[in-house]
């Protein structure tokens, strides 16, 4: 049922790739996989979902109020845009996230629209079973989305050609994926790419 699936670009913001604020080493090598696959769920029909980390000035996921981040994807700064070379469909879904100031939370599905509705709402409203998740940064982002797509219900597949770690410890990004793995979560790359 290919009408089901449904493409989620996780944060790829200028901030998250090489010269930005919180930058993930080769975070902009995932760019011209992720359009491939922008592509490929276009022409399926299916809808592709963008997330954007979206903080405000101040909040606790900042080192200068408690967190462990330097300051990054402030809303409405340069680095909090999409990377320049990232080709969104004009029907994009974009989702904002990280909005809270108290709270230090890295699920897009804890995001919402443009309307202020969830992202869980919206993939349920849309029919979506399965979110298949690419982009920055897999031992957070990546990470949080899988596990909570699958606790609340949804199959996810991460797509292991598009995404890249912050690696704070050596390793995280491989534990992050093996964690992942172990929740229930499939994986594909661009060549093995199937819709069920
Ligand atoms: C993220 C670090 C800081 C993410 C957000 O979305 O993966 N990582 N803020
Ligand atoms: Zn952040």
């Amino acid at each position: 049922m290919t009408k089901k699936s449904a493409l989620l670009v996780v944060d790829i913001q200028i901030d998250f790739c090489p010269g930005g604020a919180l930058s993930v080493s080769r975070g902009d090598e995932v760019v011209p996989v992720l359009n491939r696959y922008i592509e490929r769920f276009r022409k399926e029909g299916l809808p592709v979902f963008a997330t954007r980390d979206w903080h405000p000035e101040k909040t606790s996921h900042f080192e200068a109020f408690g967190g462990i981040w330097p300051v990054h994807c402030v809303q409405g700064s340069k680095g909090a845009q999409f990377h320049p070379a990232l080709m969104l469909p004009d029907d994009v879904i974009i989702i904002s996230k990280g909005m809270d100031p108290t709270r230090d939370d890295y699920s897009a599905l804890h995001g919402a629209d443009a309307n202020g509705t969830p992202l869980p709402e919206v993939l349920r409203k849309l029919g979506i079973h399965r979110i298949f998740i690419g982009g920055l940064t897999t031992d957070y982002c990546v990470k949080e989305s899988s596990l909570e797509g699958l606790r609340q219900g949804f199959a996810v597949t991460v797509l292991t050609d598009a995404v890249r770690g912050v690696d704070l410890k050596p390793g995280d990004s491989e534990r992050a994926l093996a964690e992942i793995n172990a929740a229930g979560a499939e994986t594909t790359t661009f060549e093995t790419l199937r819709f069920d």
